[in-house]
């Protein structure tokens, strides 16, 4: 019996992409990502990681693994850190995401062994324009090229043997790749290639004449320069390391503004910026996505850059600041159809890198998150089912807090923010105080349209109206029945109806999260 276990757990399918939904065990799965802090990818750390985590009501880590870690000399690996995370997230039923910590990481060398370090004539960093050193390493560096690859195709190898039920679900190759503070290497090499012509690829990926790198790309050269030379090594790092195991593969972005990259704010040179993508996704086909680390608490600025993603292919969010206020762009994560969703900096080590993230991760900051983690956590492969197959919505409040509207069919959704769940705005005849989260940066939602007149609607601190969105002469919109419930393989299983007070003033979704299965009707 134990033999045929091991035979059936080494034939459990390989995680992967089909379209948008990442299938896992051959089923759509969601991750409810947690990422822990940079440095703790170490076995003595793990017990300050699992506690918080598992607040949270994450099923998926996203954990490094450096390449300093794993080769600490060069040729000799060292995996007992996988090993020992393989083994714990096993017994906790949690699932892991590798994050690849080698030539790039924050665009630096950091995490590269010492030995590459200290090898500066074989291991090259890039040039500035009078010749002298930046810190990054070039991505015209053959031979570190070669070495990172070498290192990451050892750790693919050691996972094809020791998970074979695929605890490991996706790796992430190199972390926010590209460089801050300088364009493109300017050594003798690279001054050639930027001086030659396009890569006949690249043209003929964006349909264009071969021609000059500034022909092509005006203002942009260099940035685009830089961004095909970084995504050809990554994809080449990610290719060795597929030939060993073939997991998904995705890369990080640090971004640069959210609407426009006419100013040049497009983050670190050469990452994948969303204004980069086109060329990222010619250079790196054996890269599955292209992912945001989102940074603003600007709503519309989140929006803007869950769009432009969403727009690229599967979407997820690897890291998003861990402070309170960006818990609530779970629903418009979602309702783009995301495969994860992360906060970063979940562990109890104490680190907070505010002003990025919160000030310090006390429980009402983690109840933010695992607030709509429960409501996801009901039904995580359903959900990711429902997401792959029907029309969505998802929103959360704005800055201002204003009224959203969202057409589905006939249908309009209008999401409210700080209201109270009974009466109208416009009742003057009643003294209320106004609702304690008012002016609080939290509340959205997430809504499927399963059939023409039925929604599936989860939220938090929401209040859903539905509405015909063009009603016809003496026609109105009328609620057939709200249940409260889950879906179970596939099953609709209610828990209670919601009518009268529930309803009468809108759907209203509170501090703990709840599906709603709605069934709209025409009365005329
Ligand atoms: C993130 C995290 C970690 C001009 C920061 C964000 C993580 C990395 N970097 O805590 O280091 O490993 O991916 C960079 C945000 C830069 C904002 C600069 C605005």
């Amino acid at each position: 019996a134990a033999l045929l276990a091991v035979e059936a757990s080494a034939q459990a399918p390989l995680p992967r992409f089909d379209e948008d939904a990442l299938l896992v065990d051959g089923e759509p799965f969601l991750m409810l990502g947690a990422q822990p802090n940079n440095s703790s990818n170490y076995a003595a750390m793990l017990d300050e990681v699992w506690p918080t985590v598992e607040r949270l009501g994450a099923n998926t880590v996203l954990m490094p693994v450096a390449w300093e870690q794993v080769e600490p000399e060069e040729g000799r690996f060292d995996f007992s850190f996988v090993d020992v995370l393989l083994d714990q997230a096993r017994a906790r039923d949690m699932r892991l995401v590798l994050l690849w910590y080698g030539t790039w990481k924050n665009t630096g060398p950091s995490y590269v062994p010492a030995w590459v370090k200290r090898d500066t004539a074989r291991f090259t960093r890039m040039r500035k324009a009078d010749g002298s050193a930046h810190v990054v390493l070039s991505p015209h560096g053959q031979a570190t090229m070669q070495a990172d690859a070498r290192a990451f195709a050892a750790l693919m190898r050691h996972l094809a043997q020791v998970d074979p039920q695929h605890t490991v679900v996706m790796v992430q190759v190199e972390n926010e790749s590209g460089s801050w503070g300088l364009d493109r290497d300017h050594a003798p090499e690279a001054q050639a290639l930027f001086a030659g012509p396009i890569p006949q690829e690249l043209a003929a990926g964006l349909g264009i004449e071969r021609q000059s790198w500034t022909g092509a790309f005006g203002t942009r050269a260099a940035q685009f320069f830089n961004s095909w030379y970084v995504a050809r090594y990554i994809d080449t790092v990610a290719a060795a390391g597929q030939a060993q195991k073939n997991l998904p593969m995705f890369v990080n972005a640090a971004l640069g503004d959210a609407f426009s990259d006419e100013g040049g704010d497009v983050g670190p040179s050469g990452g994948p910026n969303w204004n980069a993508l086109p060329v990222w996704r010619i250079a790196a086909p054996h890269i599955s996505a292209f992912a945001p680390d989102i940074y603003s608490r600007d709503p519309a600025a989140v929006v803007k850059y869950l769009d432009r993603y969403a727009a690229a292919g599967p979407l997820m969010v690897p890291e998003i600041g861990n402070a309170a206020e960006y818990a609530r762009f779970v629903w418009p994560a979602m309702g783009r159809g995301a495969v994860l969703f992360s906060p970063f900096g979940i562990d109890g080590t104490g680190y907070s890198n505010y002003p990025l993230g919160a000030k310090q991760l006390d429980e009402e900051t983690l109840e933010a998150f695992a607030a709509p983690y429960r409501l996801f956590a009901q039904m995580p492969r359903e959900w990711a089912r429902i997401a792959r197959d029907r029309p969505l919505w998802g929103t959360a409040r704005g800055e201002d807090g204003a009224d959203q509207t969202h057409r589905m069919g006939r249908w309009a959704l209008t999401a409210q923010y700080g209201r109270w769940a009974f009466g109208e705005d416009d009742w003057t005849w009643i003294e209320r105080d106004p609702h304690p989260l008012a002016d609080v940066p939290t509340g959205g939602l997430v809504a499927a349209q399963l059939a023409e007149n039925v929604f599936l609607v989860g939220g938090r601190n929401v209040k859903l109206r539905i509405a015909l969105a063009e009603a016809g002469a003496g026609q109105q919109g009328e609620i057939i029945e709200a249940q409260e419930g889950r879906f179970v393989d596939g099953e609709w299983v209610m828990r209670r109806r919601w009518n009268g007070d529930q309803i009468d003033y809108g759907f209203n979704f509170g501090a703990e999260p709840v599906w709603l299965r709605i069934e709209m009707g025409v009365l005329e």
